[in-house]
């Protein structure tokens, strides 16, 4: 609010953020969309944040700030199946053991959890 007649106004536009920007009008009317896609959105863990502070100005150059905080969500990794085929009396080990063996994998979207947890 500026005591000044006609400068309790907003600089209308579109202000970068670090993630997006928020587009504001003269009313002090803003609206903030960020892309849901992005990996700096999806590999936040589940309650892990992200602070996104985007400075804004007056008629008279005096600045205040929107402070957008992003909170994660777990996502569900895709996993992939182990298969194999043993035959009796062939690649039986030392031990009299048939043997097979694989490599799992898993693609988890949220950051250090694409790993299986051994003994599980
Ligand atoms: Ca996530
Ligand atoms: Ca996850």
């Amino acid at each position: 609010m500026d005591p000044d007649a006609g400068e309790s106004t907003y600089r209308s536009g579109i202000h970068t953020g670090t993630y997006v920007a928020l587009t504001l009008n003269n009313a002090g009317e803003w609206t903030y969309a960020a892309a849901n896609a992005p990996p700096a959105a999806q590999s936040l863990r589940q309650s892990e944040s992200l602070i996104d502070t985007i400075t804004v100005t007056d008629f008279d150059g005096a600045t205040t700030a929107v402070t957008i905080t992003i909170v994660g969500s777990n996502d569900l990794p895709v996993l992939s199946e182990g298969i194999a085929e043993v035959r009796e009396d062939i690649g039986v080990d030392d031990a009299g053991s048939f043997t097979a063996s694989g490599t799992l994998l898993v693609n988890d979207p949220d950051v250090g959890e694409s790993s299986y947890q051994p003994g599980f």
